[in-house]
């Protein structure tokens, strides 16, 4: 059976992502029709350049560089700020009462003046050791346009390209601020994605939605972190009632002591075609399809700071999301059990289509 998913993910990257499979990067914007025709309907994803004639004609790429110009802009904003004690937010983290086990832990979200969201996130960088929390602006839920409004008119509303095609405005849009220590976890997004950098640096690993049982993906128990400004720490709590999250087991970063054994756990991963290596910098925009698993990581501007917008568009749920559910479904591999690591349901069925899933 495993020769048939290796036929399939070879196939994938033969017939949709070319010969020697890469990402490409275009040099002028699409036009709506060869979005539609080469991308979109394709579930292909795609670079738009920061050459000299596509860069972002944004005024926010230079007038973000300023943090002057957000806090007097932002100065009476008040925005969600999440907070971890490593940077990985939503993503996998020793259990609570059973530390050989897994748990899907959100950040504690605090909500705070611009101005201390900022002192936050260039306080919690990697080589300041004065905070033992690092913090993300990353509320998602169209926070752009919401706790950001005062921004607006520094960005496009919409990718005009994209909305052509697609046939409506973005769901949601969405600001990112994070620093060197932000990370985004292994996971997938029903959403066409229209990612664009504005100051700083993000890297992506892709990999396609073909390439699902590379995940791993398993249901964890869902708990939620609060910190104490008093005492300057965490506790992780589980949910209660108790909820199960499907998400990817796999995270490349940092690769353990043990890299034998993180790789006899998941060889899919590992043994299987590189993920699809894209840093994104300012000025630049990914089309990131629905689906496409994506893990990010950042390298900020010169204040510390890394921001982003993007834009979500709904997906079509169409026969290749059935397609996706069908495979997803599939069982090809037992899970080691009893090795430290939740791996609780080997059948996922995946029918809700909330904004953020593995
Ligand atoms: O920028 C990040 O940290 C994550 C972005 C992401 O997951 C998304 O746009 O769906």
């Amino acid at each position: 059976m495993n020769s048939k998913l290796e036929n399939l993910w070879e196939e994938v990257r033969e017939l949709s992502l070319g010969t020697t499979p890469q990402i490409d990067r275009l040099h002028t914007p699409p036009t709506p029709l060869q979005f539609l025709r080469h991308y979109l309907s394709q579930n292909k994803p795609f670079i738009l350049s920061a050459s000299a004639a596509t860069t972002l004609q944004w005024p926010a790429t230079t007038l973000w560089t300023s943090t002057s110009y957000l806090l007097n802009t932002l100065s009476s904003s008040t925005v969600s700020l999440h907070l971890t004690p490593t940077g990985q937010a939503d993503s996998l983290t020793p259990h609570p009462s059973n530390p050989d086990s897994l748990c899907f832990a959100s950040a504690h979200v605090q909500s705070t003046s611009f101005s201390d969201a900022i002192d936050a996130i260039k306080a919690s960088r990697k080589n300041d050791s004065s905070k033992g929390f690092v913090a993300y602006a990353q509320q998602q839920n169209d926070c752009f346009r919401e706790e950001y409004g005062a921004l607006a008119r520094d960005c496009d509303s919409h990718i005009p390209w994209a909305t052509e095609a697609i046939g409506g405005l973005p769901e949601a849009v969405n600001l990112w601020i994070g620093n060197d220590l932000s990370e985004t976890s292994f996971h997938k997004d029903h959403y066409e994605n229209l990612y664009a950098v504005v100051t700083g640096e993000k890297h992506f690993l892709l990999l396609p939605p073909t390439d699902v049982h590379r995940m791993y993906i398993r249901e964890y128990p869902a708990a939620q972190y609060t910190y104490s400004e008093e005492s300057e720490e965490f506790e992780l709590k589980l949910e209660n009632p108790e909820r199960y999250v499907p998400w990817c087991s796999v995270n490349p970063y940092p690769l353990p002591k043990d890299k034998e054994k993180e790789i006899s756990k998941f060889p899919f991963y590992y043994n299987g075609p590189k993920p699809f290596e894209v840093t994104l910098k300012a000025g630049e925009i990914l089309y990131l399809p629905s689906m496409w698993f994506h893990h990010v990581r950042q390298t900020p501007d010169n204040r510390g700071l890394t921001i982003a917008v993007n834009y979500w568009y709904d997906m079509q749920f169409d026969i290749k999301y059935a397609y996706f559910n069908f495979l997803q479904s599939l069982s090809f591999c037992k899970p080691r059990l009893n090795d430290g690591d939740s791996f609780i349901n080997e059948n996922l069925s995946n029918g809700d289509k909330n904004h953020k899933e593995e």
